[in-house]
């Protein structure tokens, strides 16, 4: 790294559905991402709900059925334990499992939502949290008007939430250091981030078994998984620091 450690004072990090993929939950388009053959891109859409939203959430219930059962891992605590290294560090999440979180993450950015908490599909826009597993009623309802519930999620051809997209791109163009951890980089805006960090000069480590679109862009590409590479590259950047 051409930056010495010393000199990095804002960090940003971005992950996908890999970075809870040793936690046991399915990623979008590794193995067991279908359900009952129907494509998670199928199913995510305001089109899939209007045509059918006890399929949808049929899907999510399954989804928190899963990830119910499971736990943060290695990866998920190290980014929790590196956050209070620095006074600038933000963590932006594709994920909707809510593991950061559960980990002990507070500097969590959820672009894409979260699959714990339902909104009302009706003018009264009421959020809350609900951790049912199973659902008790499938569709649920607003408990405040009785109209059809979603889950409080951004569906593909949604707008993500304008908040969370602002302090994403903000975190991605002031950091000196990005860490891209468990993503295909495919899904947009979420894939252009690294790219904002690159432009601004920041070094970019990516964290995944597999090569991606950003991976001939990136300072350094760890080819192994997050909950084995990010512990390790952790240890030797406090090492290192510590020199
Ligand atoms: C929008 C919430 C504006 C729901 C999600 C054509 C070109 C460019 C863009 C588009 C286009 N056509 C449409 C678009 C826009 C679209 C998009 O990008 N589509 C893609 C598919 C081309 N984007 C949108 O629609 C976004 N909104 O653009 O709004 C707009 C508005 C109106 C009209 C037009 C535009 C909204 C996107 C958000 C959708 N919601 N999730 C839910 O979860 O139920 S996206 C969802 O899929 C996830 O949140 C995540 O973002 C994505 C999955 O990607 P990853 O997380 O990266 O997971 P994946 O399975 O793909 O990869 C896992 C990776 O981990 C792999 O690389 C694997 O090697 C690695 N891995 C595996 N094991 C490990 C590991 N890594 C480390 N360790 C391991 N152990």
């Amino acid at each position: 790294m051409d930056m010495s450690i010393s000199e990095v004072r804002s960090v940003a990090v971005l992950t996908g559905a890999g970075v809870s993929a040793e936690s046991g939950v399915p990623t979008f388009r590794g193995p067991g991402g279908l359900w009952h053959n129907h494509r998670p891109e199928d199913l995510a859409t305001p089109h899939a709900f209007h045509r059918d939203p006890r399929l949808v959430w049929e899907w999510y219930d399954w989804r928190r059925g899963l990830i119910g059962a499971c736990q943060p891992n290695a990866a998920h605590h190290t980014l929790t334990a590196m956050e209070s290294h620095w006074d600038d560090f933000v963590l932006v999440t594709q994920n909707v499992d809510g593991l950061h979180r559960l980990a002990g993450s507070r500097t969590v950015v959820e672009l894409h939502g979260n699959l714990w908490r339902m909104r009302c599909t009706r003018g009264c826009h009421r959020a809350w949290e609900d951790r049912s597993v199973p659902l008790t009623d499938i569709p649920p309802r607003c408990p405040e008007c009785g109209a059809l519930a979603r889950p409080d999620v951004v569906w593909f051809g949604e707008s993500l939430p304008e908040e969370a997209l602002l302090a994403a791109l903000a975190a991605a163009r002031r950091c000196q250091l990005m860490l891209v951890v468990g993503t295909s980089a495919l899904v947009q805006p979420a894939a252009s981030l690294p790219l904002a960090a690159l432009q601004s000069g920041a070094y970019v480590v990516e964290i995944n078994p597999q090569p991606t679109p950003l991976s001939d862009r990136v300072h350094e590409a760890l080819r192994e998984p997050a909950a084995v590479a990010l512990p390790r590259w952790w240890r030797n950047w406090t090492a290192e620091g510590n020199r």
